[in-house]
């Protein structure tokens, strides 16, 4: 089959959630990936920042592997070799006193916010059924019947109603509105991304999570860092909250957490935290199984060993000086930090975007609008120098056309 064919069958059986660029992959290897009729492409969204070590890792994939052969799930019920293991490496490797393991983004979002709400009622006293949540405008934190219940994009949002009580929303960015929520005593928590990503990778003020760590401390409120796209080395640190030296209450990591071959999340948070939750009161079939341990446990020590947050920063840095030598009347803003960057577009044509990206494609990499006038670039974490410079050629080429 062709990609046209491809195209067609799944449009036929698949349901119509996304709108993908009209391109169909078939093998990936570090920063590449590779179409079903063999033409070569640089991924510059990197399965939304999940593939941050690179398309099919060989450590990965022989972990994958090797412990596919041997035990794959053993549910919860019963102990595995892997999960103390994982739990004690994890929770050194960011310094917290315990982990809840679970598969997806959303779902780790969903357990940080019922284990902040069950924290607000057992330790913070706040009246049962009346713990609040504060989160920002132009938030993404995935896609259950709660989490958009607090989003902003209609898109989101509409009709997936009734919607969740719970959450205070204030613009994000603004110290001064969360100064002003937070004297709302029943508030347990301040949910936020440390960049928002799906808003087109806005980057808040220097200084801005920590003033928002600080009034949180003195409001005794869980400040709760979503760095499932901007954690893991993307933002040219491990955390983006490291930029500020801020250590999040609750830090809830995915995606690359298991460099993009299954999905692997979770929360963290010390122990008077974690605490609240006994037997039977959170859980999933697949949380902590043993494969997802020993893929998340190798996945880590690539980003360290491998000096990835290094190389985002350098090279994001770059990345950001040359677009703007560009001084390409399209561009009418380059943004972002480390590798998780983000151009927005200058044109009176709403598709514009859209053309530019499939350009791109064309001339050999990939890449997508968000929210219409933005294109956000994120390449696996292990590219070079030398296939960064490519990328600017083919997006200036393609600006050029
Ligand atoms: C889609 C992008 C969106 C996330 C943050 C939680 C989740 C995500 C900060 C949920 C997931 C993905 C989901 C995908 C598009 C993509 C995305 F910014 F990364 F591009 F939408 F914002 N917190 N982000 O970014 O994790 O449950 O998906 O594993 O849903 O369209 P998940």
């Amino acid at each position: 089959m062709n990609t046209h064919q491809y195209i067609e069958l799944e449009h036929k059986y698949s349901a119509h959630n996304y709108h993908p660029l009209p391109v169909v992959l078939s093998r990936g290897e570090g920063p590449y990936v590779w179409d079903v009729e063999g033409k070569r492409y640089l991924d510059f969204l990197s399965g939304y920042s999940a593939v941050n070590q690179g398309h099919c890792h060989p450590r990965l994939i022989n972990t994958l592997v090797e412990q596919a052969g041997k035990l794959t799930l053993t549910s919860r019920a019963f102990h595995s070799d892997k999960l103390g293991e994982y739990a004690e490496f994890i929770t050194n490797y960011f310094g917290y006193d315990k982990v809840l393991p679970m598969n997806t983004g959303v779902e780790a979002v969903e357990t940080a916010i019922k284990i902040t709400r069950k924290w607000g009622y057992e330790v913070k006293g706040i009246p049962d059924g009346q713990a609040k949540i504060v989160v920002c405008e132009h938030n993404f934190h995935g896609r259950t019947s709660t989490v958009v219940s607090f989003s902003t994009d209609p898109t989101a949002r509409a009709h997936f109603g009734p919607y969740m009580p719970g959450f205070i929303t204030i613009p994000y960015n603004d110290v001064s509105a969360l100064e002003a929520a937070l004297e709302d005593s029943n508030v347990a928590g301040f949910l936020v991304e440390p960049i928002q990503g799906e808003a087109g990778v806005v980057v808040p003020d220097e200084g801005y999570l920590s003033k928002c760590k600080s009034l949180c401390e003195e409001k005794r409120v869980l400040f709760m860092a979503d760095e499932i796209q901007t954690g893991l080395g993307r933002t040219g640190k491990m955390l983006a909250c490291d930029h500020e030296g801020l250590r999040p209450d609750v830090l809830i990591l995915g995606k690359a957490l298991s460099g993009g071959l299954l999905p692997i999340s979770a929360v963290l948070t010390d122990s008077e935290v974690m605490d609240c939750i006994h037997p039977g009161e959170h859980g999933s079939t697949f949380g902590g199984n043993p494969l997802a341990c020993a893929v998340a446990m190798e996945a880590l020590k690539v980003i360290r060993e491998e000096k990835l947050a290094g190389n985002a920063a350098e090279l994001g840095g770059w990345f950001r000086e040359q677009l703007r030598a560009l001084d390409h009347p399209m561009i009418s803003l380059v943004r972002g930090k480390g590798l998780l960057n983000a151009i927005v577009i200058n044109d009176p044509n709403p598709d514009a975007a859209w053309d530019l990206c499939l350009r791109m494609k064309n001339n050999g990499l990939l890449a997508k609008p968000t929210h219409g006038d933005k294109i956000r670039f994120a390449p696996p974490l292990v590219i070079t120098q030398t296939q960064v410079e490519d990328a600017i050629g083919i997006i200036n080429g393609s600006l050029e056309s």
